[in-house]
């Protein structure tokens, strides 16, 4: 920012305030979206300032007053920054919360609620940094969403499993193996006793293994498991593609082999998102979205876009499973904040939580729930802080921590069922599994080689 501009922005030179983007007073109706802000406005920049500016660039305004602005109905148009305070204990950082009239966005499209909301204003010159933390969706506006094509509840009574988390692996190494080492891996995985194999975020048709090849192999895996265990087991198909065209001949393709489930992934994007949920609920599919990129703008505590918000969207957008940190294991997570993403994906309704970072209520108005996912260098000697943090509606992957057993596969797999199955138990019977966890592992490890191993 150079120091003219500086000057610029400190002397009030910039009219969103002016032009009505501040309004103090202005009590949300039950059918505005709202959402709160972190800002971190500029040295000498007002953070109510810097607030109208963001309702102002996120709905209506230009930098300047336009002529055109007459010909609207520009009083609901604008969005209305109502309230701004301090982050406590961050000094430089504000809240600001803005409402958005509902006629502001297109019925059922997350492309056209993002292109507001996060369009331009991220590289805004008088905010250092940006970061919208929360959402609230009316109800009115829900409803105009199809939401997960299965969701959790129907996906357990397909599956015939209940009362405890499913398991699942992401087959290793991502990249390399050909499709009939690969359709071993299946096998192995699910034979031993995980509910799921899953592809891995980046294999999709490479020379070494082309999509046709992979999806065969696995399907003849899932097949010999089911047959050998008696379960209902799946392997999430990532169907992603460089074009709908591909992606739908992939996932029909999966479907045609009995596949209870294909996967997408986020980098291919909403709209693409949007008619994945809807290919899924006509054809009666689970459909898995891994999170790839997201990392990207999620992650800085000051700036991007908090996963919760991501979550949120693609409940809407309609995917039935969903990749939302582990708190344990090897990517970042603050334990609260991931029990927030996990809300968000499967409560009927969210009250405010501020230690879990959830800042509006959010009514789903029925909207099917997500099944969250918890994966990212977790074992099975994790399985009680996995347990306690997550309760039963989630699916513990563990990729490395299957296939990296030192006995194979099967015995990975075989040791995280009986890991879990203890665990659940334990819990049942109202053990302490925080601080007797290990010693519950210990116990069932004597019955259980694998485990012990
Ligand atoms: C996990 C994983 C997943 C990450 C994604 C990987 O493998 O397959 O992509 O967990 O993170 O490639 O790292 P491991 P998230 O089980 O072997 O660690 O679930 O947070 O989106
Ligand atoms: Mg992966």
């Amino acid at each position: 920012i150079t120091a003219n501009a500086k000057k610029r922005y400190a002397a009030g030179v910039l009219k969103y305030r002016q032009m009505g983007y501040w309004q103090p007073d202005y009590v949300p109706s039950d059918t505005d979206v709202l959402c709160l802000f972190r800002i971190t406005p500029q040295e000498g920049v007002d953070p109510v300032e810097a607030a109208a500016a963001v309702a102002g660039e996120s709905s209506t305004a230009t930098w300047t007053v336009v002529w055109t602005d007459r010909l609207t109905a520009c009083d609901s148009y604008r969005a209305k920054a109502y309230k701004v305070e301090p982050v406590p204990g961050t000094p430089g950082q504000y809240f600001a919360w803005i409402a958005y009239d509902l006629i502001l966005f297109e019925e059922g499209s997350i492309a056209n609620l993002t292109a507001s909301i996060i369009g331009n204003v991220f590289g805004f010159k008088p905010l250092k940094a940006l970061r919208l933390e929360d959402m609230r969706i009316p109800v009115a506006y829900v409803k105009t969403f199809k939401g997960p094509p299965t969701g959790l509840i129907v996906e357990r009574e397909r599956l015939d499993k209940f009362g405890r988390p499913l398991l699942g692996a992401t087959t290793k190494p991502k990249l390399g193996l050909s499709g009939r080492n690969y359709g071993r891996v299946i096998y192995e995985g699910l034979k031993g006793g995980l509910d799921f194999m899953k592809d891995d975020e980046n294999i999709n048709s490479q020379p070494f293994m082309h999509w046709r090849d992979r999806f065969l192999y696995v399907m003849d895996g899932v097949n010999k498991a089911s047959a050998a265990t008696g379960e209902v087991k799946g392997s999430y198909l990532n169907v992603t593609g460089a074009t709908m065209e591909d992606m739908y001949e992939r996932a029909e393709f999966a479907r045609e082999l009995g596949s209870v489930v294909v996967m997408i992934d986020l980098v291919v994007g909403y709209t693409a998102i949007q008619s994945m949920g809807n290919w899924a609920r006509k054809h009666d599919m689970i459909l898995h979205l891994h999170r790839a990129g997201h990392g990207t703008y999620t992650r800085q505590k000051s700036h991007g876009v908090s996963f919760r918000v991501i979550a949120k969207w693609m409940r809407l957008a309609g995917v039935d499973h969903i990749h939302a940190g582990t708190a344990v294991g090897k990517l970042e997570g603050d334990p609260k904040t991931v029990q927030g993403y996990y809300n968000v994906c499967r409560e009927s309704h969210n009250r405010i939580d501020l230690p879990r970072g959830i800042y509006f209520e959010q009514d789903w108005a029925d909207l099917r729930k997500m099944m969250p996912v918890a994966s990212g260098g977790i074992h099975a000697g994790q399985m009680h802080q996995l347990i306690d943090l997550f309760g039963d509606d989630v699916i513990l992957q563990f990729g490395g921590g299957t296939i990296g057993h030192p006995a194979g596969i099967q015995a990975g797999a075989v040791a995280n069922r009986v890991a879990l199955e203890a665990m659940v138990k334990a819990r049942n019977e109202g053990k302490d599994i925080v601080n007797e966890g290990l010693e519950i592992l210990r116990k069932a490890a004597q019955s259980c080689t694998p485990l012990k191993q």
